[in-house]
């Protein structure tokens, strides 16, 4: 059994594995160690990770990226709507206010949630760390931005299970990364608490934590995030820019046109990577459009100057971390600066001014959510042990409250909060209540400042009982609702407890996380139903149909792949037999079959250059054997001679 940690970013993807002696980043077919984020469709199959990024150019609009921006997300939230602008695919409004991407694939349009597009990347994510691994690939770790919301949580467990994994826990980047911070140092002061701060820019958003480490243990103190900020508005920065320019320059308007827009956005990310490590960088493009080749040119301080207004919010996530953490820039041990979006120099600079020393990159800075990630699955999974860790205290990102039929819930320690922010995960509360029939549960986020923008602060709906085993007019239920180890909330239990034992207020219920029962001895316990209502999301029909639908393109993917295999075999086959007619084999062949074979090479050469350019696997594997009826007497013959040869060889020596 292998233990796997998945970064699925918005524009790559890594796979970790804890072995024996140590954690591996394991590489795909091109012997890369990040995989792009791309699905892209082409005319008969799909293309997915690094193929998916080479054919975009050829598939604009069926050509999906950043599907992770997409993800339990609502058609209609404006921030979906910006997003939505600069992706060149086609998208509509899903029954359930939830996105559909359209995309053109066999001749028809397709629709697919982005849940289904997110399913396609892990399940091409598993095939690549099986051929790595050669044994099947299952249980997982999965990291996420701290601040995904219940219902994108539960669509990134759905994506997965579609993907044929079983995620053991959704991990926040920012617990991952300390997590592979943290079990490589022994040096921290068995005094008190080392802090450190990390700070994760990817290619959409911007993630700082405040984290504390002691032997053996680390927590989260707090994390902050700036889910619209990240390499790419950088790069759109450039964009806007050489738009402009090119207006002025060149009299094209480059955003008119799809494909002139995606070649740009991809020329100024690299233009970006260069100005990192240079002063100044040139852009190039060949015919960008209007049969127009365009020339530029940026230097290192105008592009600084142009994204000042984005290093300025930068600083905000970092700020609100601390105030969070209630810690000075004083107190921290050091400042860690990861995720490749982080590469660009002013933001090491803006870092220094603002925590008053130099960032470190001690970790491999576009790695070490994977590693984090594989770590926790070895310290979740049975089969290994990880001794340095038992604790990995991650925290709660939004305050969530409870309401039933009869108004908020209310505890006296909370107000009206159940699960409040920065509470660790998982976590179990019990409620007690006083009923007589079926009620409901509302679970919702308690407020709105804490959480994106656009986000709904509805969760899901709770429907507990019929209540069983009651004979009085109101019983007595107990709930046990748990902030899961994926962040998500879930009923685990709900029972009727009756008798004369330990009992808690009625009116207002109780939260208690370490009821176990032990307070109930003498009362009788019956487990009672529960349903949910999740406002969004799948169903487990549209789940199992969505598995269905993803093998059907897996089986279709490979059906193409094998057709085109057997082709290139059959390509190969051609010239290698043209050559040995002419060489070892000629004196084995009569002139009659020499012919025959080579008319045979030459129609068949022929055939797929023609009509047998795109045929079936099996087209080409009976011509193969076609061909090799001729060829194969000839070949033995020579076999036979050099076997005998050989013979004479060994017994004169
Ligand atoms: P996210 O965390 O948003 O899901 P991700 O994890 O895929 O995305 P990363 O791989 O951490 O993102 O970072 C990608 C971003 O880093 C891209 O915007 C890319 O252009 C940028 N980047 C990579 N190398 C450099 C560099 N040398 N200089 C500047 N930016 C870079
Ligand atoms: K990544
Ligand atoms: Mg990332």
């Amino acid at each position: 059994m292998s233990v796997i940690g998945f970064d699925i970013g918005n524009e790559n993807c890594v796979i970790a594995v804890v072995k024996q002696r140590g954690i591996d980043v394991l590489l795909n077919d091109e012997s890369n160690r990040e995989t792009p984020s791309v699905v892209c469709f082409g005319e008969k199959q799909r293309f997915l990770g690094s193929a998916g990024a080479s054919s975009a150019m050829m598939n604009p609009r069926s050509t999906v990226t950043q599907v992770k921006r997409l993800i339990g997300r609502r058609f209609k939230d404006p921030e979906v709507q910006t997003d939505l602008k600069i992706f060149p695919f086609d998208t509509s409004e899903a029954k359930d206010g939830g996105i559909l991407i359209n995309l053109k694939y066999l001749g028809e349009t397709h629709s697919f949630a982005p849940v289904q597009i997110l399913a396609m990347l892990f399940s091409h994510m598993k095939d690549v760390a099986e051929k790595n691994l050669e044994m099947p690939v299952v249980d997982c770790v999965i990291g996420i931005p701290s601040y995904f919301t219940d219902l994108q949580r539960r669509a990134y467990l759905d994506a997965a299970k579609i993907a044929g994994l079983k995620p053991l826990r959704l991990m926040h980047d920012c617990a991952a990364t300390a997590l592979s911070y943290g079990i490589y140092k022994t040096d921290f002061s068995s005094t008190g608490p080392t802090y450190v701060a990390f700070i994760d820019i990817g290619h959409c958003d911007t993630q700082v934590s405040i984290v504390s480490f002691e032997v053996g243990h680390m927590r989260i103190v707090s994390h902050a995030f700036e889910s619209n900020l990240g390499g790419r508005d950088f790069d759109e920065v450039l964009f806007g820019y050489f738009v402009a320019q090119f207006k002025e320059q060149y009299k094209i308007d480059v955003n008119s046109n799809i494909r002139a827009c995606i070649r740009l956005r991809a020329a100024c990310e690299k233009l970006k990577k260069v100005l990192s490590a240079n002063s100044e960088a040139p852009l190039n493009i060949e015919c960008l459009m209007d049969e127009k080749d365009v020339k530029g040119f940026i230097k290192r301080e105008e592009f600084e100057r142009l994204s000042s207004a984005l290093l300025d919010r930068v600083c905000i996530p970092c700020k609100k971390a601390l105030a969070d953490a209630t810690i000075t820039v004083g107190k921290i041990h050091s400042v860690e600066l990861v995720g490749s979006g982080s590469r660009i120099p002013a933001i090491a600079k803006l870092i220094t001014s603002l925590f008053g020393r130099e960032p470190s990159r001690t970790l491999n800075a576009s790695e070490c959510v994977a590693r984090g990630c594989a770590l926790q699955c070895a310290m979740l999974s049975p089969v290994f042990r990880v001794r340095e860790y038992d604790v990995v205290q991650d925290s709660n990102p939004f305050s969530i409250g409870f309401s039933s039929d009869e108004g908020p819930i209310r505890t006296p320690s909370s107000n009206g909060i159940l699960f409040p922010r920065g509470l660790s995960i998982p976590s179990t509360k019990v409620l007690t209540f006083q009923r007589s029939s079926q009620f409901h549960l509302d679970a919702f986020y308690a407020d709105p400042n804490e959480l994106p923008a656009g986000v709904s602060s509805r969760i899901c709906t709770f429907t507990i009982g019929p209540l069983q085993g009651s004979n009085s007019d109101k019983a007595r239920v107990k709930v046990k609702i748990q902030l899961n180890l994926h962040g998500i909330i879930t009923v685990e239990a709900a029972m009727v407890v009756s008798g004369d034992g330990d009992d808690v207020s009625m009116q207002s219920p109780s939260s208690d996380a370490s009821a176990d029962g032990s307070r109930d001895r003498g009362n009788r316990r019956i487990e009672i139903p529960v349903s949910e209502t999740v406002y969004g999301g799948m169903t487990m029909a549209q789940l199992s149909e969505a598995h269905e639908r993803e093998l059907q393109l897996t089986q279709q993917d490979r059906t193409v792949e094998q057709a085109k295999e057997k082709k290139n075999a059959l390509e190969s086959y051609v010239y290698e037999m043209r050559n040995k007619l002419f060489n070892t084999l000629r004196s084995f062949a009569s002139d009659e079959e020499r012919e025959g074979i080579s008319r045979s090479l030459q129609e068949t050469e022929e055939w797929l250059y023609g009509d047998g350019d795109d045929e079936t696997e099996n087209a080409y594997t009976t011509k193969m054997q076609d061909l090799k009826q001729l060829v194969d007497p000839v070949e033995n013959r020579y076999k036979d001679e050099e076997a005998r040869a050989y013979a004479t060889r060994e017994l004169l020596n």
